[in-house]
């Protein structure tokens, strides 16, 4: 099932989610629906707060990346640590459709997490994976990559958004 996904400035985009406990069919549904929203509309990742679940999960899918398929990625009750380097990345959100813009985060962290489950595991991302996982997990803390942008920057952007939303 398609889900309807919350539009910047949504005040639920700024809710924290809480720590999924239940690894259940309602999670499994929550997750298939999720990747669903996501592949329909064109994203590489979705966060529960995206969809108006108010839980600590989201899902990436980078696409195609040098001649391997793309893979779906679900990430639950995500921890971030060891960030290392710097990256500016032209980011964009579904929640934010039409607008992106450049954005600092680290260029590599671990990321522990649960599968859908409750296993835990433990991966180093660098790259455009570090870039996505760090933008999904600010969902999870009412965080949108707006919010991350210094103060001139967010002050355009958003005049930008309200301008296309009074249109
Ligand atoms: C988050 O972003 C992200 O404006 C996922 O018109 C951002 O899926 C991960 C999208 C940067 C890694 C790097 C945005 C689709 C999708 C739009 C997205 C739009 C249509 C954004
Ligand atoms: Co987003």
């Amino acid at each position: 099932m398609i889900l309807e996904i919350l539009k910047y400035p949504d005040p639920r985009l700024k809710e924290v989610g809480d720590p999924v406990t239940q690894f259940d069919t309602e999670l499994h549904q929550l997750l298939d629906d999720m990747a669903e929203t996501m592949y329909a509309s064109e994203g590489i990742g979705l966060a529960a707060t995206q969809v108006g679940k108010k839980l600590r999960l989201f899902v990436i899918d980078l696409g195609p990346q040098d001649s391997q398929p793309g893979k779906l990625l679900e990430f639950i009750n995500p921890v971030l640590s060891e960030p290392q380097g710097k990256i500016a990345f032209e980011e964009g959100c579904l929640s934010v459709p039409g607008f992106t813009e450049e954005v600092n985060r680290s260029e590599m962290i671990t990321v522990t997490y649960q599968d859908r489950f409750g296993n835990s595991h433990t991966l180093r991302a660098q790259d455009l994976l570090a870039v996505a996982i760090q933008h999904e997990n600010d969902h999870l803390d009412g965080i949108v990559f707006v919010e991350r942008l210094s103060s001139l920057k967010r002050r355009m952007l958003k005049k930008k958004i309200e301008k296309a939303v009074t249109l």
